[in-house]
């Protein structure tokens, strides 16, 4: 049993060239873990709370020196010596120094680093791969280790796209029947003939935040309609091989209780937004919809699980945010068929954990998710094997950050047929 002997946090730059966090948690039997912190572009307003410096001198003020200082001076002096495989107890710890509801005063940025690095060194410790070293901690009744079916946005748009589409990510989905290298495969040939539709139809092939290309649509469902021009000029079968997925990240075009979308002249009330969805639907039949409305918009969301479920996974993102709170509503409300779980939204390996246990119970699929501001760290896709989620959403084939977490789940196929 190893304990925490040392705790060293760096200020580092993210994807979008923002600050974030990387601390590496050292044990006393000299195993050590390092884990950086991502940070979102459109952040829901139930999410667990960043810590910036807010200092216009440094980084057009979004330095994280406070969020280390309070890692130096709080949290570090009260985990040093704990057992680095008692997550929980390191977990609770770091939650009770915060005191607050949404970790706003050490920071979630602070306290997940801190998580994750202890996670990361407690496998090695173990002498463990990280996803099975945590599945130690996930109910496993009727669950298999199994790579989750990727979801690749390999069209953006929103506000990770300059604004070129209202919805924010379009995605190609493999059928859950593909290995995952094979899944893989295709994608990277969707993700070249797309480049292709787009150059024949004279549009930009530049990239937006999680790279896929970003451009200027004349309306969101032109840019379905251009992926399913793409899928139809490879050998791979629409609706067979690959579905259709979206995440409108709709609160973004929510507002005073009117979406504002580009296909409609007029503002659409609540009703007409889930009309215009079920119009789309007929013509793509769409497999996944995240947040296809505002986060606060529940008659709506209770309104569209009705109206979609049957064919389409309707998907909580800055609804639910992780939370156990806003999880409980959704169920409640049979708003959801799907959440998805991004450790940053609540901030601790543990809470996550327990998220995904309560979502799981009530059936409800899971979904792993990185951030549009990421870093090369690679613990989700641990993470998301470990809970045996049934998606992982990494972005688009390409950019570093993005495949970091791909190629790590190629690696954790090896490593899982090596298992036997
Ligand atoms: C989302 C995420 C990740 P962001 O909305 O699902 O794709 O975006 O990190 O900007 O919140
Ligand atoms: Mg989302």
């Amino acid at each position: 049993m190893a304990k925490i002997k040392q705790v060293t946090a760096r200020e580092i730059l993210n994807a979008k060239g923002n600050p974030t966090i990387e601390t590496t948690v050292t044990l006393n039997d000299g195993k050590s873990g390092t884990a950086s912190c991502p940070s979102g572009t459109s952040v829901g307003h139930y999410e667990a709370s960043e810590l910036k410096d807010h200092d216009e001198k440094l980084f057009l003020g979004n330095g994280v020196l406070k969020a280390i200082s309070n890692i130096n001076e709080v949290i570090t002096p009260a985990i040093l010596g704990l057992e680095a495989t008692k997550q929980q107890d390191v977990d609770k710890r770091m939650i009770e120094l915060d005191g607050t509801q949404n970790k706003s005063r050490l920071g979630a940025n602070a306290i997940l680093s801190v998580s994750m690095a202890v996670a990361k060194a407690a496998a090695k410790s173990s002498l463990l791969p990280t996803f099975l070293y945590l599945r130690e901690f996930v109910k496993k009744e009727g669950t298999v280790i199994k790579i989750p079916t990727p979801l690749f946005n390999i069209l953006n748009g929103g506000r990770h796209a300059g604004g070129n589409s209202d919805f924010q990510e379009f995605m190609v989905i493999p059928a859950s029947s593909k290995a995952y290298s094979e899944s893989l495969n295709m994608t990277v040939n969707l993700y070249d003939s797309l480049r292709n539709t787009l150059a024949q139809n004279n549009m930009t092939t530049l990239i937006g935040d999680e790279g896929g290309f970003a451009p200027a649509l004349a309306t969101n469902r032109q840019g379905l309609d251009l992926l399913r021009q793409a899928i139809q000029s490879t050998q791979f079968r629409y609706g067979f091989d690959v579905f259709l997925g979206l995440d409108a990240a709709a609160t973004n075009f929510f507002h005073e209780n009117k979406y504002r979308i580009k296909d409609k002249a007029m503002q659409l009330s609540p009703n007409d937004m889930i009309s215009f969805y079920e119009e789309i639907n007929k013509e793509f039949h769409l497999l996944y919809l995240e947040d296809p409305l505002a986060e606060d918009d529940w008659e709506g969301w209770s309104k569209i699980a009705g109206a979609l479920t049957e064919q389409t996974l309707i998907v909580g993102d800055d609804l639910t945010a992780t939370n156990p709170y806003r999880l409980q509503m959704a169920l409640d409300k049979k708003a959801i068929t799907g959440i998805i779980i991004k450790p940053n939204q609540i901030g601790t390996v543990i809470e996550a954990l327990a998220v995904v246990e309560v979502a799981r119970q009530a059936g409800l699929k899971i979904i792993v998710s990185h951030r549009s501001g990421e870093t090369n760290d690679d613990f989700i896709a641990d993470f998301a094997v470990a809970v045996s989620a049934d998606y992982a959403k990494f972005g688009s084939p390409v950019r570093g950050e993005r495949v970091a977490k791909y190629n790590r789940l190629l690696e954790i196929e090896k490593e899982i047929k090596s298992l036997g």
